[in-house]
C-alpha cells in the first residue's frame, strides 16, 4: 500500500461502540429494515424534493469502482413526464406479459400478481430514474472509462432504498425492458444505460403485500461462517 501525504489523509476519529451496544444497534437497524416492503399501491401525497435530494446524497456515499461514482439519478416529479414514462413502460410490459416473458418467468411472478398496467407510476410523487454511466471519472464532466459499473450502481441503489425507508417512504424497483426511452425523456446521453426506475412515495392506505414476498430465507440458507 502506497501512502503519502500528497495522496492520503489520516482516517481520523472513527465511532465505535461497546459490544452490547453493537448488538443493540445491529438489531435495531435490522428491525427497521425488515419492515421495508415493495408496494404497488402508492398514495399521491406529495413528498418534498428536498427529502429525495438528501436520500440521493446518502446513496452517493456508496463505494464505487475507482471512486468514479458512475450513477445519475433523474428524479421525475412532473405529472406530464410521469404519464409519458408510464405509457412507454406499459408498451414494454404488455409485450412481456403477452409474448416476451417465458412461461417459467411468468409462473415465478404469478404469486406476486403483477401485470402490464402500472397506474402507480403516475400516482406516486416521484419516479427516480437511475442511470449507469459507462464513461465518466472521479470528477464531474470527465470522460474516462468507468469500472464495476453495475456493482457500484447496485450498491448506491441499495443505500437509496434504505434511506427512503428510513424517512417512511416506500419504494418499488421497476425495470421495464428495454427502457432506452428513459434516455430521451430524462435528457441523458447514450453513454448512460437506464439501470432501473425507483417508484417512491407514501404507501396508499389500502396497500397490499404479496404473501410470497414475506418468505425470507434463513440465515443458515444465505450465510456461512468459515
Ligand atoms: N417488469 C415486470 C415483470 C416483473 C419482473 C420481476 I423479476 C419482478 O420481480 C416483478 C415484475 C413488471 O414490473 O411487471
Amino acid at each position: 500500500m502506497k501512502i503519502s501525504p500528497e495522496t492520503h489523509i489520516p482516517l481520523g476519529v472513527w465511532k465505535t461502540y461497546p459490544i452490547d451496544e453493537m448488538q443493540h444497534r445491529a438489531k435495531a437497524f435490522h428491525q427497521s429494515l425488515s419492515k421495508r416492503r415493495s408496494i404497488r399501491q402508492f398514495s399521491d401525497k406529495p413528498v418534498p424534493a428536498s427529502i429525495i435530494k438528501t436520500c440521493i446524497a446518502t446513496a452517493a456515499t456508496a463505494p464505487s469502482g475507482a471512486n468514479h461514482q458512475p450513477w445519475f439519478f433523474a428524479c421525475v416529479g412532473s405529472q406530464e413526464m410521469k404519464a409519458k414514462i408510464r405509457a412507454a413502460a406499459e408498451i414494454e410490459e404488455n409485450a412481456f406479459y403477452t409474448s416476451r416473458g417465458s412461461e417459467e418467468w411468468l409462473d415465478a411472478l404469478a404469486p406476486i400478481g403483477t401485470e402490464a398496467q402500472k397506474p402507480y407510476m403516475e400516482i406516486a410523487p416521484w419516479l427516480i430514474c437511475i442511470f449507469a454511466q459507462r464513461r465518466g471519472g472521479a470528477e464531474a464532466g470527465e470522460d474516462k472509462k468507468n469500472y464495476y459499473i453495475h456493482e457500484s450502481v447496485g450498491i448506491a441503489t441499495g443505500l437509496l432504498i434504505a434511506a427512503l425507508h428510513n424517512v417512511g417512504l416506500a419504494s418499488l424497483v421497476h425495470t421495464p425492458n428495454p427502457m432506452q426511452f428513459l434516455n430521451a425523456y430524462c435528457g441523458r446521453p447514450k453513454t448512460e444505460k437506464p439501470f432501473l426506475i425507483l417508484v417512491t412515495g407514501y404507501p396508499h392506505t389500502d396497500a397490499y403485500v404479496p404473501k410470497h414476498a414475506l418468505k425470507k430465507k434463513t440465515l443458515g440458507d444465505i450465510s456461512s461462517f468459515l
